[in-house]
């Protein structure tokens, strides 16, 4: 205490000291005049003598040496935690190439040095509001340390979602889609690279704004999480809708035994996900020979991966869709729709880690909005959650 008050005294009198000197005699400032003058010289030799020796003895290297060592004093120190912590706002400055890039790092080393608890990336694929947001939040609820979320909607779309929401700040950069296009695949890489961007993330859901979860979360998790296999749908279809959209100038990348057809709403690993946004070899194959009527998106990824990774796929998707009603789109279900009778026929034949089950489909569309008020009053009774 003592010391302080006095010290802060001292500096009032300094301040007194230099009003008073300001007054006196002149042999003072003539000695002031004398050392400025002699500080002037020195001052002027040395810089003459140091533009000397940068010119002829090329010391600039020297000055930028020590600049570029006190520049680690103005960053932030190197860490893991820029790495591995997901920005809570999917939005981000790069573009695609940036973007894809960036995403197909791939770490080398195989154990993780911090606690990584695997998480789905949901990826919505959409033109604008999510019709069924609010059913989802209710599948999510309680689950948030398992799975992220990413949306890609028009361009012009401008997402208002509550801050309260999962799906607050979750709409990526986006660009224009064609239904059928190689701006659609484009799209599904775009996601796919964004969802990779969370190290946590080890698989990879692409859903639509007309989908639906048909279980809870939890048997949903465990469904993707304990499978051999990836769900690509993955089949040789012969006829004009399968290989009779197989163009021969697309060869030797992609032969025609080699085609495959799928469903565009597909479930991949981290590994997959990585070789699709990283692939330059059957992408401009693709581009130029796969177009209308092609449906680019139903062909590119089942072919890229069943030429390249079989043995990982499980070759069917575990999205429900109805075609029963025939023509071009399959059916959408509405209000009327929403019956227990529904939800018993969404059921099939397939194999699930190499064993025969009739539990086939974790999601399903197309719903349409007035759908949803059914089924949130009973998702309890016919979803589970
Ligand atoms: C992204 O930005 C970089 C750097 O400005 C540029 O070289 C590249 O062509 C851009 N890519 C796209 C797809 O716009
Ligand atoms: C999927 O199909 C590929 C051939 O394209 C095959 O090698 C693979 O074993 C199939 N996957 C399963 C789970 O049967
Ligand atoms: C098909 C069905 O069971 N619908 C029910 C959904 O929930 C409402 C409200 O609880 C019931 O009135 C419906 O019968």
């Amino acid at each position: 205490m003592q010391s302080r008050v006095g010290s802060s005294g001292n500096l009032e009198e300094g301040k007194d000291s230099v009003v008073r000197n300001a007054s006196q005699s002149k042999p003072l400032s003539l000695k002031l005049f004398m050392f400025l003058l002699v500080f002037l010289v020195v001052g002027f030799v040395f810089s003459a003598v140091s533009m000397y020796t940068i010119r002829y003895f090329g010391l600039h290297n020297v000055v930028q040496i020590a600049q570029s060592r006190f520049q680690p004093c103005f960053q932030r120190p190197v860490s893991l935690e820029g790495l591995i912590s997901p920005s809570s706002n999917a939005w981000h400055g790069m573009n695609d190439s940036e973007l894809f890039w960036r995403s197909s790092l791939v770490p080398k080393v195989k154990n993780y040095p911090f606690k990584r608890t695997p998480k789905i990336a949901f990826m919505f694929l959409a033109r604008g509001p999510l019709p069924m947001a609010p059913l989802w939040e209710k599948f999510f609820k309680g689950n948030e340390d398992l799975y992220s979320i990413y949306i890609h909607s028009l361009p012009s779309y401008k997402p208002d979602f509550p801050q309260s929401s999962v799906f607050y700040e979750r709409n990526i950069p986006s660009q224009a889609v064609e239904w059928g296009r190689m701006s659609m695949c484009d799209a599904e890489r775009r996601l796919l690279s964004n969802a990779l961007l969370d190290i946590s993330n080890e698989w990879f859901v692409l859903l639509s704004e007309s989908c639906i979860p048909l279980l809870n979360f939890k048997i949903v998790y465990h469904y993707i999480a304990k499978s051999r296999y990836s769900f690509m749908g993955a089949f040789d279809e012969p006829g004009p809708f399968g290989r009779g959209r197989y163009h021969d100038r697309m060869s030797p990348e992609v032969k025609k035994s080699q085609w495959r057809k799928g469903s565009q709403w597909f479930e991949v690993n981290r590994k997959l996900a990585v070789d699709i946004i990283s692939d330059a070899h059957y992408y401009p194959k693709f581009e130029k020979f796969c177009r209308p009527a092609c449906y680019v998106d139903e062909h590119y990824f089942p072919t890229m991966l069943s030429i390249e990774s079989p043995q990982l796929l499980a070759n069917r998707t575990t999205t429900y869709v109805d075609w029963s009603r025939g023509g071009a789109h399959p059916a959408t279900f509405g209000k009327a729709d929403i019956t227990e009778h529904l939800f018993k026929r969404i059921s099939g034949r397939c194999t699930y880690n190499d064993q025969p089950t009739t539990h086939c489909f974790l999601f399903a569309r197309k719903f349409s909005p007035n759908a949803l008020a059914p089924l949130l009053e009973n998702s309890s009774k016919f979803l589970g959650f």
